[in-house]
């Protein structure tokens, strides 16, 4: 790093803007869920009702350390209840879209809670919830990778497990992405909460005991001021511990939605929009191929029958499948997307509308 670049990290250590993404979907059981789009559904009078909880996260910004103790660490920024939920088993898994593409810079832990809602997550407190981990990724130091950017290979996607133990129930699920490119200076890690409305369906008689969302964090713990730019990070998850017998992660696969539902209101039966035939593929050459066939008609509870195989052939009944990002046009970054830093091989002119600006020597951005 030149002595320029030394210093322009200094400067711009503790005033880190980048911003950058929130899940644009949920897919369960090959069921996609619309999140709440806070570059969108937020300027709409009447936006969608979704599983996900609405916040002003229009910036695609996360919440900053200082913050930690405020209600914005619960479920981001200002975050409100989602109108709905989705409907899974104990057991299931559950894959979560980012979107847009995360930036590889953005290093850092992939988190998951859950808390229950006792009673409708569409009208809880948020400062009442519990919350437990139920999964916690930060460095493999043999795969030499952080969470974030096994999320990023996985299609931008991270699955998580549902307890198969967990009592029937609704629950928030808490999925959260703590960027730390900027996190060995005071203020700079940066965190991503996403939360989503589930009900949980099984026979499990497991609640584990949490704590409030204001509690997971402060703002000197050692995995959020830390410096990730060491050759071997020896790095500790933040947050409370896992709950017994949780992974700190599964094996990663990508989920590939082949038909759409809207939002269960309280006190509604899940319905699916078509019939459902849906492929696991595992990006994980050690990991056992999942395939889900759900079978469903139109106002029916969504059944599940799961068996294991090696491969499927799929009845297409194309319905919606997730979308993706366009890629930059002419070769321009996209607004927000990265631009420059240390180790950047990828496009460094930005979109009209944005400029591309060096917050530190490890990362540009388009803004
Ligand atoms: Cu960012």
């Amino acid at each position: 790093m030149s002595k320029v670049s030394t210093l322009l990290a200094s400067l711009t250590g503790a005033a880190l803007v980048a911003a950058h993404g929130h899940v644009g979907n949920i897919i369960v059981n090959g069921v996609y869920y619309k999140n709440y789009d806070p570059t969108s559904d937020f300027y709409m009078t009447n936006p969608p009702t979704v599983i996900g909880w609405a916040t002003t996260q229009q910036d695609n910004g996360f919440v900053e350390p200082n913050n930690f103790g405020t209600a914005d660490i619960i479920c981001h920024r200002n975050g409100v209840n989602g109108g709905g939920h989705a409907t899974v088993a104990a057991g299931d898994k559950i894959s979560l879209v980012w979107d847009p593409v995360w930036p590889d810079s953005h290093i850092g832990p992939v988190i998951d809670y859950l808390a229950a809602c006792n009673g409708d997550c569409e009208t809880v407190d948020k400062t009442t919830l519990k919350f437990f981990k139920i999964d916690g990724a930060g460095y493999d130091a043999a795969a030499g990778l952080w969470a974030a950017q096994k999320l990023i290979a996985n299609g931008n996607s991270w699955l998580v497990q549902i307890p198969s133990d967990l009592k029937a129930g609704n629950y928030v699920l808490r999925h959260e992405i703590i960027a730390l490119h900027g996190a060995q200076s005071a203020n700079g890690a940066q965190a991503y909460p996403q939360c989503v409305n589930l009900k949980v369906t099984g026979s499990g008689t497991n609640v584990p005991s949490g704590i409030a969302g204001t509690s997971l964090y402060t703002a000197t713990d050692p995995g959020i001021l830390f410096n990730p730019y060491v050759s071997s990070p020896v790095y500790t998850v933040p947050g409370p511990a896992l709950i017994a017998g949780a992974a700190s992660s599964i094996a990663q696969s990508v989920s590939t939605a082949t038909a759409t539902s809207s939002a269960t209101l309280p006190g509604s039966a899940a319905t699916t929009s078509s019939t459902v035939k849906t492929t696991t593929s595992s990006t994980s050459s050690s990991t056992v191929k999942a395939t889900t066939t759900t079978s469903s008609t139109v106002k029916t509870t969504t059944t599940t029958s799961k068996t294991t195989a090696t491969s499927t052939t799929l009845k297409t009944s194309t319905v919606a499948t997730p979308s993706t990002t366009a890629a930059p046009v002419g070769g321009a970054q996209t607004k927000y997307g990265q631009c420059g830093g240390s180790g950047w091989s990828g496009p460094t002119a930005c979109a009209s509308g944005s400029s591309c600006t060096v917050l530190n020597a490890y990362y540009a951005q388009c803004v």
